[in-house]
Protein backbone atom coordinates (compact mmCIF):
# COMPACT_ATOMS: atom_id res chain seq x y z
CA UNK A 1 0.00 0.00 0.00
CA UNK A 2 2.92 2.67 0.89
CA UNK A 3 5.01 1.08 -1.48
CA UNK A 4 5.14 4.03 -3.44
CA UNK A 5 5.74 6.56 -0.92
CA UNK A 6 9.63 8.18 -1.51
CA UNK A 7 11.67 8.70 1.60
CA UNK A 8 11.46 12.43 3.05
CA UNK A 9 15.30 13.29 3.29
CA UNK A 10 14.42 15.32 6.66
CA UNK A 11 15.45 18.66 7.80
CA UNK A 12 18.78 19.26 7.48
CA UNK A 13 19.11 20.94 10.75
CA UNK A 14 17.66 18.63 12.51
CA UNK A 15 19.76 15.85 11.02
CA UNK A 16 22.89 18.06 12.09
CA UNK A 17 21.67 17.89 15.30
CA UNK A 18 21.74 14.23 15.27
CA UNK A 19 24.77 14.03 13.84
CA UNK A 20 26.10 16.57 16.65
CA UNK A 21 24.56 14.06 19.42
CA UNK A 22 26.24 10.83 18.06
CA UNK A 23 29.50 12.97 17.66
CA UNK A 24 31.79 11.12 20.13
CA UNK A 25 34.51 13.73 20.40
CA UNK A 26 34.51 15.36 23.86
CA UNK A 27 35.30 18.74 22.34
CA UNK A 28 32.64 18.97 20.11
CA UNK A 29 31.23 22.54 19.32
CA UNK A 30 27.37 22.46 18.59
CA UNK A 31 26.94 25.65 16.80
CA UNK A 32 23.88 24.32 14.25
CA UNK A 33 20.43 24.15 15.67
CA UNK A 34 18.57 27.28 16.98
CA UNK A 35 18.56 26.31 20.59
CA UNK A 36 19.82 28.74 23.37
CA UNK A 37 22.46 26.86 25.74
CA UNK A 38 23.96 28.69 28.47
CA UNK A 39 27.06 29.04 30.23
CA UNK A 40 27.46 25.64 30.87
CA UNK A 41 26.49 24.47 27.07
CA UNK A 42 23.18 23.86 28.48
CA UNK A 43 19.79 24.48 27.62
CA UNK A 44 18.56 26.06 30.57
CA UNK A 45 16.12 25.96 32.84
CA UNK A 46 14.71 29.78 33.38
CA UNK A 47 14.15 30.99 36.97
CA UNK A 48 11.39 32.23 36.48
CA UNK A 49 9.80 28.98 35.14
CA UNK A 50 11.27 26.83 37.71
CA UNK A 51 9.61 29.04 40.36
CA UNK A 52 6.25 28.34 38.83
CA UNK A 53 6.08 25.27 37.45
CA UNK A 54 5.99 22.67 40.68
CA UNK A 55 3.12 24.22 41.78
CA UNK A 56 1.46 23.90 38.56
CA UNK A 57 2.19 20.68 38.48
CA UNK A 58 0.90 19.75 41.43
CA UNK A 59 -2.60 22.38 40.50
CA UNK A 60 -3.19 20.29 37.45
CA UNK A 61 -5.44 17.73 38.20
CA UNK A 62 -7.23 16.04 35.64
CA UNK A 63 -6.67 18.07 32.29
CA UNK A 64 -9.80 18.78 30.44
CA UNK A 65 -9.78 20.06 26.81
CA UNK A 66 -8.69 23.51 26.34
CA UNK A 67 -11.19 25.69 24.17
CA UNK A 68 -10.03 25.21 20.50
CA UNK A 69 -8.50 28.87 21.06
CA UNK A 70 -6.79 28.12 24.04
CA UNK A 71 -6.41 29.74 27.50
CA UNK A 72 -8.34 33.39 27.49
CA UNK A 73 -5.67 34.25 30.63
CA UNK A 74 -2.75 33.44 28.17
CA UNK A 75 -4.27 34.77 24.91
CA UNK A 76 -4.95 38.65 26.86
CA UNK A 77 -1.27 37.94 28.61
CA UNK A 78 0.88 37.55 25.71
CA UNK A 79 -1.03 40.30 23.34
CA UNK A 80 -0.71 42.53 25.89
CA UNK A 81 3.24 41.32 25.79
CA UNK A 82 3.83 41.65 22.65
CA UNK A 83 1.58 44.82 21.87
CA UNK A 84 3.17 46.76 25.25
CA UNK A 85 0.19 47.56 27.21
CA UNK A 86 -0.90 51.14 26.28
CA UNK A 87 -0.71 49.74 22.60
CA UNK A 88 -3.16 46.52 23.86
CA UNK A 89 -5.35 48.72 25.63
CA UNK A 90 -5.96 51.13 22.32
CA UNK A 91 -6.55 48.07 19.88
CA UNK A 92 -7.62 45.62 22.43
CA UNK A 93 -11.07 45.31 20.53
CA UNK A 94 -10.41 44.63 17.25
CA UNK A 95 -7.10 42.36 18.50
CA UNK A 96 -7.57 38.36 18.88
CA UNK A 97 -5.24 35.67 19.66
CA UNK A 98 -4.95 32.29 19.54
CA UNK A 99 -2.92 29.78 22.23
CA UNK A 100 -0.70 27.71 19.37
CA UNK A 101 1.82 24.67 18.99
CA UNK A 102 4.82 27.00 18.77
CA UNK A 103 5.96 29.27 16.37
CA UNK A 104 5.43 26.98 14.00
CA UNK A 105 1.74 26.01 14.70
CA UNK A 106 1.07 29.43 14.92
CA UNK A 107 2.05 29.75 11.30
CA UNK A 108 0.29 26.52 10.06
CA UNK A 109 -3.26 27.68 11.64
CA UNK A 110 -2.49 31.48 10.09
CA UNK A 111 -1.49 29.77 6.94
CA UNK A 112 -4.41 27.91 6.50
CA UNK A 113 -6.60 30.76 7.47
CA UNK A 114 -5.40 32.77 4.20
CA UNK A 115 -5.47 30.06 1.86
CA UNK A 116 -9.54 29.69 2.29
CA UNK A 117 -9.45 33.72 2.16
CA UNK A 118 -7.17 34.93 -0.13
CA UNK A 119 -6.77 31.53 -2.47
CA UNK A 120 -4.82 33.55 -5.11
CA UNK A 121 -2.23 35.54 -3.26
CA UNK A 122 1.09 34.60 -3.35
CA UNK A 123 3.23 34.60 -0.34
CA UNK A 124 6.47 36.53 -0.03
CA UNK A 125 9.59 35.10 2.20
CA UNK A 126 13.30 36.87 2.44
CA UNK A 127 15.70 35.59 0.38
CA UNK A 128 17.06 33.21 2.60
CA UNK A 129 14.74 32.69 5.34
CA UNK A 130 13.67 29.72 7.60
CA UNK A 131 13.29 26.78 5.58
CA UNK A 132 10.18 26.17 6.96
CA UNK A 133 8.43 29.30 6.07
CA UNK A 134 8.24 27.61 2.26
CA UNK A 135 7.20 24.69 3.91
CA UNK A 136 4.16 25.28 5.53
CA UNK A 137 2.77 27.32 2.85
CA UNK A 138 4.18 25.43 0.11
CA UNK A 139 2.26 22.32 2.17
CA UNK A 140 -0.93 24.44 1.93
CA UNK A 141 -0.59 25.04 -1.45
CA UNK A 142 0.71 28.90 -1.94
CA UNK A 143 3.02 29.64 -4.22
CA UNK A 144 6.33 30.96 -2.26
CA UNK A 145 8.40 33.06 -3.73
CA UNK A 146 10.97 35.71 -2.12
CA UNK A 147 12.33 39.08 -1.94
CA UNK A 148 15.88 40.65 -1.75
CA UNK A 149 17.30 40.51 1.64
CA UNK A 150 20.45 39.37 2.25
CA UNK A 151 23.29 40.77 1.01
CA UNK A 152 26.47 39.25 1.23
CA UNK A 153 28.93 41.65 -0.31
CA UNK A 154 28.12 43.75 3.05
CA UNK A 155 26.97 40.85 4.80
CA UNK A 156 23.93 43.28 5.91
CA UNK A 157 20.44 43.63 4.73
CA UNK A 158 19.73 44.68 0.84
CA UNK A 159 17.03 47.02 2.42
CA UNK A 160 17.15 48.51 -1.49
CA UNK A 161 16.83 45.52 -3.09
CA UNK A 162 14.15 44.55 -0.18
CA UNK A 163 11.98 48.10 -0.77
CA UNK A 164 12.10 47.32 -4.63
CA UNK A 165 10.46 43.95 -4.66
CA UNK A 166 7.83 44.92 -2.09
CA UNK A 167 6.90 47.60 -4.52
CA UNK A 168 6.26 45.03 -6.86
CA UNK A 169 4.00 42.91 -5.18
CA UNK A 170 0.43 42.65 -5.92
CA UNK A 171 -1.85 43.94 -3.19
CA UNK A 172 -2.93 41.41 -1.06
CA UNK A 173 0.19 39.46 -1.21
CA UNK A 174 1.73 37.79 2.06
CA UNK A 175 4.82 39.04 3.45
CA UNK A 176 6.51 36.98 5.71
CA UNK A 177 8.78 39.26 7.91
CA UNK A 178 10.99 38.72 10.72
CA UNK A 179 10.91 41.64 13.34
CA UNK A 180 13.74 41.04 14.93
CA UNK A 181 16.94 38.37 15.02
CA UNK A 182 16.76 36.85 11.54
CA UNK A 183 16.80 33.73 10.34
CA UNK A 184 19.60 32.51 9.55
CA UNK A 185 21.09 35.70 9.08
CA UNK A 186 21.27 37.69 11.83
CA UNK A 187 20.78 40.68 9.66
CA UNK A 188 17.98 42.69 11.04
CA UNK A 189 16.49 46.00 9.52
CA UNK A 190 17.17 49.66 11.39
CA UNK A 191 13.58 51.88 13.10
CA UNK A 192 14.09 53.88 9.92
CA UNK A 193 13.95 50.91 7.59
CA UNK A 194 11.02 49.44 9.34
CA UNK A 195 9.61 52.67 8.89
CA UNK A 196 9.86 52.83 4.75
CA UNK A 197 8.60 49.22 5.09
CA UNK A 198 4.98 50.26 6.82
CA UNK A 199 4.88 53.05 4.05
CA UNK A 200 5.33 50.18 1.30
CA UNK A 201 3.14 48.15 2.99
CA UNK A 202 0.26 50.24 3.47
CA UNK A 203 0.52 52.08 0.05
CA UNK A 204 0.76 48.84 -1.59
CA UNK A 205 -2.15 46.84 0.34
CA UNK A 206 -0.27 44.37 1.24
CA UNK A 207 -0.26 41.34 4.04
CA UNK A 208 2.22 41.12 6.30
CA UNK A 209 2.91 38.07 8.31
CA UNK A 210 5.32 38.65 11.66
CA UNK A 211 7.00 35.84 12.75
CA UNK A 212 8.45 36.62 16.24
CA UNK A 213 10.24 33.85 17.77
CA UNK A 214 13.57 35.85 19.48
CA UNK A 215 11.81 38.33 20.78
CA UNK A 216 14.55 40.36 23.25
CA UNK A 217 17.17 38.71 22.07
CA UNK A 218 18.16 41.45 19.74
CA UNK A 219 18.30 44.86 22.15
CA UNK A 220 14.83 44.05 24.55
CA UNK A 221 11.38 42.78 24.79
CA UNK A 222 9.95 45.93 23.88
CA UNK A 223 12.30 47.34 21.37
CA UNK A 224 12.45 44.37 19.54
CA UNK A 225 8.74 44.79 18.50
CA UNK A 226 9.08 47.90 17.09
CA UNK A 227 7.93 46.45 13.61
CA UNK A 228 5.02 45.34 14.94
CA UNK A 229 4.18 48.05 16.97
CA UNK A 230 4.88 50.83 14.18
CA UNK A 231 2.50 48.69 11.84
CA UNK A 232 -0.20 48.53 14.43
CA UNK A 233 0.42 52.49 14.95
CA UNK A 234 0.05 52.99 11.48
CA UNK A 235 -3.42 50.57 11.24
CA UNK A 236 -2.06 48.23 8.92
CA UNK A 237 -4.24 44.76 9.59
CA UNK A 238 -1.41 42.07 10.28
CA UNK A 239 -0.91 38.86 11.18
CA UNK A 240 1.69 37.76 14.19
CA UNK A 241 2.99 34.59 15.36
CA UNK A 242 4.66 34.62 18.40
CA UNK A 243 7.21 31.53 19.95
CA UNK A 244 8.51 31.24 23.31
CA UNK A 245 10.36 28.34 22.78
CA UNK A 246 13.34 30.06 22.81
CA UNK A 247 12.67 32.97 25.33
CA UNK A 248 11.45 30.76 27.73
CA UNK A 249 13.27 27.44 27.39
CA UNK A 250 10.20 25.53 26.88
CA UNK A 251 11.10 24.25 23.07
CA UNK A 252 9.25 20.99 24.21
CA UNK A 253 6.51 22.20 25.77
CA UNK A 254 5.11 24.00 21.87
CA UNK A 255 4.18 27.23 23.52
CA UNK A 256 3.65 30.29 21.09
CA UNK A 257 0.25 32.34 19.89
CA UNK A 258 -0.98 33.39 16.53
CA UNK A 259 -2.11 37.21 16.80
CA UNK A 260 -4.41 39.14 14.78
CA UNK A 261 -4.91 42.93 14.74
CA UNK A 262 -8.05 43.91 12.15
CA UNK A 263 -10.10 46.53 11.24
CA UNK A 264 -11.97 46.54 13.75
CA UNK A 265 -14.06 44.26 16.38
CA UNK A 266 -16.72 42.72 14.15
CA UNK A 267 -14.08 41.85 11.50
CA UNK A 268 -11.49 40.56 14.38
CA UNK A 269 -14.47 38.48 15.90
CA UNK A 270 -14.52 36.23 12.65
CA UNK A 271 -10.72 36.23 12.06
CA UNK A 272 -11.12 34.52 15.52
CA UNK A 273 -13.69 32.00 14.48
CA UNK A 274 -11.19 31.00 11.40
CA UNK A 275 -8.69 30.62 13.26
CA UNK A 276 -11.05 28.13 15.48
CA UNK A 277 -12.01 26.54 12.08
CA UNK A 278 -8.52 26.06 10.92
CA UNK A 279 -7.64 24.73 15.16
CA UNK A 280 -10.52 22.38 14.81
CA UNK A 281 -9.33 20.59 11.51
CA UNK A 282 -5.75 20.42 12.96
CA UNK A 283 -5.65 19.33 16.37
CA UNK A 284 -8.66 20.57 18.05
CA UNK A 285 -7.08 22.56 21.08
CA UNK A 286 -3.82 22.90 22.30
CA UNK A 287 -2.09 21.05 25.29
CA UNK A 288 -2.39 22.80 28.84
CA UNK A 289 0.92 22.65 30.59
CA UNK A 290 3.38 25.14 28.34
CA UNK A 291 0.65 27.62 28.50
CA UNK A 292 0.30 27.29 32.16
CA UNK A 293 4.10 28.48 32.84
CA UNK A 294 3.71 31.35 30.53
CA UNK A 295 0.84 32.94 31.87
CA UNK A 296 1.91 32.38 35.31
CA UNK A 297 5.15 34.19 34.41
CA UNK A 298 3.19 36.58 32.71
CA UNK A 299 0.88 37.67 35.18
CA UNK A 300 3.02 37.81 38.07
CA UNK A 301 4.80 41.24 38.58
CA UNK A 302 7.72 39.62 40.22
CA UNK A 303 7.85 37.11 38.16
CA UNK A 304 7.55 38.97 34.93
CA UNK A 305 10.23 41.07 35.87
CA UNK A 306 12.69 38.33 36.86
CA UNK A 307 12.10 36.59 33.40
CA UNK A 308 12.83 39.65 31.33
CA UNK A 309 15.96 39.85 33.28
CA UNK A 310 16.72 36.03 32.45
CA UNK A 311 16.02 36.97 28.18
CA UNK A 312 18.58 40.21 29.10
CA UNK A 313 20.93 37.43 30.45
CA UNK A 314 20.40 35.22 27.54
CA UNK A 315 20.68 38.57 25.10
CA UNK A 316 23.86 39.52 26.42
CA UNK A 317 25.41 36.11 27.19
CA UNK A 318 25.50 35.99 23.14
CA UNK A 319 26.52 39.35 22.64
CA UNK A 320 29.82 38.49 24.79
CA UNK A 321 29.95 35.68 22.85
CA UNK A 322 30.20 37.47 19.38
CA UNK A 323 32.84 39.97 20.64
CA UNK A 324 34.91 36.92 22.11
CA UNK A 325 34.74 35.18 18.57
CA UNK A 326 35.03 38.45 16.39
CA UNK A 327 38.76 39.76 18.62
CA UNK A 328 39.65 35.85 18.55
CA UNK A 329 39.22 35.90 14.78
CA UNK A 330 40.84 39.54 14.22
CA UNK A 331 43.78 38.01 16.78
CA UNK A 332 44.42 35.59 14.61
CA UNK A 333 44.15 36.86 10.86
CA UNK A 334 43.83 40.65 11.13
CA UNK A 335 42.94 41.66 7.77
CA UNK A 336 39.55 39.34 7.97
CA UNK A 337 36.72 41.06 7.89
CA UNK A 338 34.53 39.66 10.73
CA UNK A 339 32.95 42.84 11.69
CA UNK A 340 29.35 41.53 10.54
CA UNK A 341 29.61 39.32 14.36
CA UNK A 342 28.58 42.43 15.74
CA UNK A 343 25.99 43.81 13.25
CA UNK A 344 24.45 41.05 12.77
CA UNK A 345 21.83 40.23 15.85
CA UNK A 346 19.92 37.43 18.23
CA UNK A 347 20.78 34.11 17.79
CA UNK A 348 22.27 33.42 14.77
CA UNK A 349 24.79 35.18 12.39
CA UNK A 350 25.40 34.42 8.69
CA UNK A 351 29.10 33.68 8.74
CA UNK A 352 29.69 33.15 4.65
CA UNK A 353 31.87 29.97 4.90
CA UNK A 354 30.99 27.72 2.34
CA UNK A 355 29.69 24.08 2.69
CA UNK A 356 33.34 22.66 2.21
CA UNK A 357 34.57 25.17 4.87
CA UNK A 358 31.98 24.32 7.11
CA UNK A 359 32.60 20.74 6.31
CA UNK A 360 36.07 21.32 7.81
CA UNK A 361 34.96 22.31 10.46
CA UNK A 362 33.06 18.83 11.14
CA UNK A 363 35.57 16.92 9.93
CA UNK A 364 38.95 18.74 11.49
CA UNK A 365 37.67 20.26 14.83
CA UNK A 366 33.92 18.75 15.82
CA UNK A 367 32.39 22.05 15.25
CA UNK A 368 28.76 21.74 13.99
CA UNK A 369 27.54 24.14 11.97
CA UNK A 370 24.67 24.78 9.79
CA UNK A 371 26.22 23.40 5.47
CA UNK A 372 24.68 27.63 4.58
CA UNK A 373 27.48 29.16 6.89
CA UNK A 374 24.38 29.72 9.56
CA UNK A 375 26.46 29.56 13.28
CA UNK A 376 23.88 29.76 16.26
CA UNK A 377 25.99 32.06 18.73
CA UNK A 378 24.58 30.65 21.61
CA UNK A 379 26.70 27.78 21.26
CA UNK A 380 29.63 29.45 22.44
CA UNK A 381 30.96 29.64 25.28
CA UNK A 382 34.36 30.50 28.09
CA UNK A 383 35.49 27.25 27.08
CA UNK A 384 35.33 27.03 23.81
CA UNK A 385 35.10 30.32 21.42
CA UNK A 386 38.82 30.26 21.55
CA UNK A 387 38.84 26.88 19.62
CA UNK A 388 36.02 27.85 17.87
CA UNK A 389 37.99 31.03 16.79
CA UNK A 390 41.21 29.60 15.57
CA UNK A 391 38.82 26.72 13.58
CA UNK A 392 37.41 29.35 11.90
CA UNK A 393 40.47 32.04 11.14
CA UNK A 394 42.56 28.58 9.87
CA UNK A 395 39.28 27.65 7.66
CA UNK A 396 38.69 31.15 6.32
CA UNK A 397 42.52 32.10 5.54
CA UNK A 398 43.50 28.94 3.88
N1 LIG B 1 9.94 31.18 13.18
C1 LIG B 1 11.27 31.32 13.16
C2 LIG B 1 11.85 32.44 12.37
C3 LIG B 1 12.09 30.42 13.85
O1 LIG B 1 13.41 30.59 13.80
C4 LIG B 1 11.49 29.38 14.59
C5 LIG B 1 12.31 28.39 15.30
O2 LIG B 1 13.44 28.15 15.05
C6 LIG B 1 10.10 29.28 14.58
C7 LIG B 1 9.36 30.19 13.87
C8 LIG B 1 9.34 28.18 15.27
O3 LIG B 1 9.52 28.02 16.56
P1 LIG B 1 8.79 26.87 17.40
O4 LIG B 1 9.85 25.93 17.82
O5 LIG B 1 8.17 27.62 18.52
O6 LIG B 1 7.77 26.22 16.53
O1 LIG C 1 17.47 26.02 14.12
C1 LIG C 1 16.44 26.31 13.53
O2 LIG C 1 16.39 27.22 12.70
C2 LIG C 1 15.10 25.63 13.79
C3 LIG C 1 15.01 24.88 15.06
O3 LIG C 1 10.27 22.04 16.06
C4 LIG C 1 13.73 24.14 15.27
O4 LIG C 1 14.71 24.94 12.67
C5 LIG C 1 13.78 22.80 15.60
C6 LIG C 1 12.62 22.09 15.85
C7 LIG C 1 11.40 22.72 15.80
C8 LIG C 1 11.33 24.06 15.48
C9 LIG C 1 12.49 24.76 15.23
Amino acid sequence: MFSHLPLYAGDPILSLQQAYLAETRADKVNLGIGAYQDANGAIPTLRSVAAVRPQIAADLGATPYLPIAGSKTYRDAVTELVLGTERYGKVAERAVAIQSLGGSGALKVGCDMLKRHFPDSEVFISAPSWPNHQAIFETAGFKVGSYRYFDAATNGVDFDGMLADLEQMPARSIVILHPACHNPTGADLTRAQWDAVVTVVAERGLLPFLDMAYQGFAEGIDADAYAVHAMVDAGIVLLLSVSFSKTFSLYGERVGALLAVCDDADVARRVLSQMEMSIRANYSSPPTFGGRIVTSVLTDAALRKDWKNEVEEMRSRMLQMRERLHAGMKARVPSLDVDYLLTQRGMFSYTGLNPAQVERLRAEHAIYAVGSGRICVAGLRDENVDRVADAFAQVMDD
